[in-house]
């Protein structure tokens, strides 16, 4: 039996990734952070088939003692202060855990545990503006693939493309098999409540049961609120720039790649991505358009406590190569994605 030792156990990514190799039979050990409160919530439903042990990636001796005991087969990076807004406000946290954090990895692998295959989650957020084109007489598609200048510009971003060149210094220098995935977005009903997606279908579940009894769904506004009957209100969702475009696909489908990725014969980084982009304004038609609301303007305040100090506005993998080359493959679409999120946060509410 194979042993996958994956960090950030507690995530979106973990929880579908520990879903997938319990199928495959492995034993899966995961790594959690001290808490105050309970965060077992997403692997509530497989605790008991995985072995979690307290740990912090930021903390060299607790990675190394886990490291040298477990010897594991594959380990999965998928800790890290994931929020690049936030990352402005924390920037050496987020270069602690995201980039010292992978150090710490790679060290007690290379004196613990050569054998064991390195995932790392890189990230698209590493292009920053940049993008490469293609142009025919009808459209010009704008693109992210591997031979893309990398521009971070934010902590996170940052933190994220020191990280990926480790990676790439440790593969080469210590002939470990080690390899970055360079994972446009990906969201699903688990994703964090404080990143747009799941805010936007966050509110619309506690919008729908606000709405459940009326006899029309309610769009008079008072100031940001809006007006029910009987005196009753509902704030407006607020949201930063609504213009800037991701590359979104389920998190079920990423965590696939990173698996792929660490079977293959050669380790290599690859970008992974759906291949289509949207803006956020286009995620909202969607999002809406499940509770039968078209104008979902009326619903919305723009507050620029949620602008960053730099944003990325175009986002759109080209994700030919790990197709290609390890036979990778989304399944689930954008609007099967909106929808899942949707209803499972009207379901929950
Ligand atoms: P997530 O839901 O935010 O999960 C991050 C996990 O890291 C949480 O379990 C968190 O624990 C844990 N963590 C944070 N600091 C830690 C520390 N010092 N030691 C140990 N664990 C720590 O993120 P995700 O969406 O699953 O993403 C997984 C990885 O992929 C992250 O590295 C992210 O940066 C990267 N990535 C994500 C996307 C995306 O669109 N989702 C795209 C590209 C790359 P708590 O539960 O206690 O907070
Ligand atoms: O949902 P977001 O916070 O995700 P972002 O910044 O693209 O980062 C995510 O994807 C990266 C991969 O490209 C990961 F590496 C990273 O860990 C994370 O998972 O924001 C998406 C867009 C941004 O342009 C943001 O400015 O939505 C815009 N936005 C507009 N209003 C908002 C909001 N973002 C958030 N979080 N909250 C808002 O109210």
């Amino acid at each position: 039996m194979n042993t996958a030792l994956i960090t950030g156990i507690t995530g979106q990514d973990a929880s579908y990734l520990s879903e997938f190799l319990l199928e495959k039979n492995y034993k899966v050990v995961g790594i959690k952070r001290r808490t105050s409160t309970n965060t077992l919530d997403r692997i509530g439903h497989i605790k008991d088939d995985i072995e979690i042990i307290d740990g912090d990636i930021s903390d060299a001796s607790s990675i190394t003692g886990i490291i040298s005991h477990y010897k594991p087969d594959e380990i999965y990076n998928l800790a890290a202060q994931s929020h690049v807004g936030i990352s402005f406000n924390q920037p050496s946290y987020t270069f602690d855990v995201n980039t010292v954090g992978l150090i710490n990895i790679l060290e007690s692998v290379r004196t613990f545990s050569k054998d064991s295959k390195v995932y790392q989650a890189s990230s698209s957020e590493i292009f920053g503006n940049s993008f490469d084109k293609l142009e025919d007489s009808f459209h010009t598609v704008y693109y992210q693939d591997e031979n893309t200048c990398f521009n971070p510009n934010s902590p996170y971003a940052i933190s994220k493309l020191a990280s990926h060149y480790l990676v790439q210094s440790y593969r080469k220098g210590y002939d470990l098999f080690v390899c970055a995935g360079i994972l446009h977005n990906h969201e699903s009903p688990r994703r964090g409540e404080n990143f747009v997606t799941r805010k936007i279908t966050k509110w619309i579940g506690e919008f729908s049961k606000w709405t459940k009894n009326m006899e029309r769904v309610p769009k008079t506004v008072v100031g940001d609120s809006i007006a029910g009957p009987n005196d009753r209100a509902f704030p407006k969702l607020r949201l930063g720039n609504i213009k800037a475009k991701r590359d979104w696909s389920h998190s079920k489908d990423m965590v696939k790649a990173m698996w792929m990725m660490l079977q293959a014969d050669e380790p290599k980084d690859y970008v992974v991505g759906s291949d289509c982009t949207h803006s956020v304004e286009d995620f909202l038609t969607e999002a809406f358009k499940c509770i039968n609301i078209d104008s979902w303007r009326d619903y919305i305040v723009i507050d620029s406590k949620f602008h960053r100090p730099n944003d990325v506005e175009h986002l759109c993998a080209k994700s030919s190569l790990i197709r290609q080359e390890l036979g990778w493959q989304p399944e689930i679409s954008f609007k099967q994605l909106v929808q899942d999120m949707v209803e499972s946060d009207i379901k929950w509410h």
